[in-house]
């Protein structure tokens, strides 16, 4: 594809315009700085505000949130946008329509830097669109991050969903706790392979690890930094802290927050762990207290409190917990988890933050105000949005993009698949489904869970092109041409011009 996502309406003119050098660009703020930063990177051409052709932004209060005009003649370019997301999409576009090494790190001619004329009224259908990175199932190294948030920005993607806290690692700094991340930020090994049947989720260690110390967490100044480029870039990053369950490396470091007392480090396995946070006003405090410092540093971002896969079995067991229980007349798990998580999105909402949980929070009776992130399929969107709560889609079977892409032994180890890029495709089938309340329905995102995801590179390998097909339809609606290898075409070479470790059809019988 030409342009990914595609643009609402584009006509084609004759003619080209060819980008002087220096470039003439004038007003435009953070996005005339995100154009000249790329054309001075890829063709050493830098920007001046001086007279004659060249780049004019304009202001137009008609056009909606995030809508854009992009207008290209033999005698310049002209950007009008309602916000300062339009002229960013718009310059995004912009890049798109000059020669594909505009997206790598240069050296390419100045002279080649040449753009067709056309037309573009462009806005998105979908005001959410995001990609969740999971970071504590293996922590990813900030640099990736770094990189992800250019590549999201070139795919229009707005939303960065950090999942920085899980069973088997704490990945965020909080000055008040040092042990979460002295202590649970490491643990002794990891798994190799698939867990071993039976599933022995309650375990708290498997003596087959493979004994490589693994973990991490961010530095303040890292998170700062990520948070400084991603507001250039016109993209929000949403925290997220799961709990109650998940929480087993919170536990490792204190283990007074634990509704059992035998966890001895984060988890060397994955699945769903059993040792969750005990129901008590004491774990409620430290949640909260965690929640006020990253609300601090994701300074107006939504938050996200996790709440999926909580099993209660401790619950019963543990004397604090059971008479939590039974003080507060809660008789099923259910009620026992919503005790829980009310109490922390009314401490958030006090703030005027959103706030955001995993579908599951539904059967619990889910607190007003929540915004309901849908790991399951287009009927638990629909029931989200007919109880009126707003709803971000996360479907596991078209978004899920931990799991391989390609059948067979020459892809490398995943959690289960294969989601295809065909499949991917079906997402947008998804979000049309009719509900009585569409305006409930924010948009969606990808997901990259990280248990089989150790480096960057293959943090890449997994999120693309697949990511690609999931943009085009969060932005358009529609999947367009983006369904298919083939389809992808060009945008596929700019990707490759990003250096991006996109994951290429197998070669017939070949083994990685
Ligand atoms: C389900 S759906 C999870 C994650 C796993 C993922 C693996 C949901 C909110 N939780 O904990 O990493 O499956 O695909």
């Amino acid at each position: 594809m030409r342009l990914l996502p595609s643009p609402t309406k584009v006509s084609w003119h004759e003619g080209t315009f060819r980008l002087p050098a220096p470039l003439p660009v004038r007003s435009g703020g953070p996005s005339a700085r995100l154009l000249a930063e790329r054309l001075l990177t890829a063709a050493g051409v830098t920007t001046t505000g001086d007279g004659g052709p060249g780049v004019d932004f304009r202001r137009d209060a008609s056009l909606g949130a995030e809508a854009y005009r992009l207008v290209v003649s033999p005698a310049g370019i002209a950007i009008s946008a309602g916000d300062d997301a339009g002229e960013r999409w718009a310059v995004q576009t912009l890049l798109q329509l000059l020669p594909v090494q505009v997206h790598g790190p240069g050296p390419m001619a100045a002279g080649d830097l040449v753009v067709p004329c056309v037309e573009i009224c462009d806005r998105p259908v979908f005001s959410w669109r995001g990609s969740m990175v999971d970071v504590a199932r293996h922590f990813l190294p900030m640099s990736g991050l770094l990189l992800h948030l250019e590549v999201m920005a070139a795919h229009k993607l707005n939303v960065l969903h950090l999942h920085l806290t899980d069973d088997q690692g704490w990945r965020v700094p909080i000055a008040k706790y040092p042990r979460l991340t002295e202590v649970g930020s490491w643990r002794p090994g990891t798994l190799p392979g698939h867990q071993p049947p039976p599933d022995e989720n309650d375990r708290d260690d498997f003596p087959q690890h493979d004994g490589v110390r693994h973990g991490g967490a961010y530095t303040v100044a890292e998170i700062r930094s990520l948070v400084a480029r991603a507001t250039e870039l016109g993209i929000t990053v949403m925290p997220e802290i799961d709990m109650p369950g998940h929480m087993e490396a919170a536990i490792a470091a204190y283990p007074q927050l634990g509704a059992c007392d035998h966890v001895q480090h984060p988890r060397t396995c994955f699945g769903v762990s059993h040792h969750v946070l005990a129901l008590s006003d004491q774990a409620v405090e430290f949640c909260r207290d965690v929640l006020d410092e990253v609300m601090e540093l994701f300074p107006g971002s939504p938050i996200h409190i996790g709440g999926d896969e909580c099993p209660a079995e401790e619950w019963y067991d543990d004397p604090v917990s059971a008479a939590t229980m039974a003080a507060h007349g809660l008789t099923s798990r259910a009620a026992a988890q919503a005790w829980f998580e009310r109490q922390l999105v009314s401490h958030v909402r006090a703030t005027g933050r959103r706030i955001v949980a995993w579908d599951e929070v539904l059967e619990l009776g889910a607190p007003e105000g929540v915004t309901i992130m849908v790991w399951r399929d287009a009927a638990a969107i629909a029931e989200a949005a007919r109880r009126g709560f707003e709803v971000i889609a996360a479907p596991a079977k078209y978004t899920y993009l931990d799991y391989g892409q390609y059948d067979g032994d020459a892809q490398p180890l995943t959690i289960g698949g294969p989601v295809p890029l065909a499949q991917v495709a079906g997402l947008a089938d998804q979000l049309r489904q009719p509900t009585d309340n569409n305006e409930l329905l924010l948009g969606g995102q990808l997901q990259l869970w990280s248990e089989y995801v150790r480096t960057w590179a293959r943090a890449e390998y997994q999120l693309w092109p697949r990511g690609s097909a999931l943009a085009q339809q969060l932005w358009a609606g529609e999947v367009g041409e983006a369904g298919t290898l083939a389809g992808l075409g060009r945008h596929l070479a700019r990707l490759t011009a990003m250096d991006i470790n996109w994951c290429r059809e197998p070669l017939a019988g070949t083994k990685s």
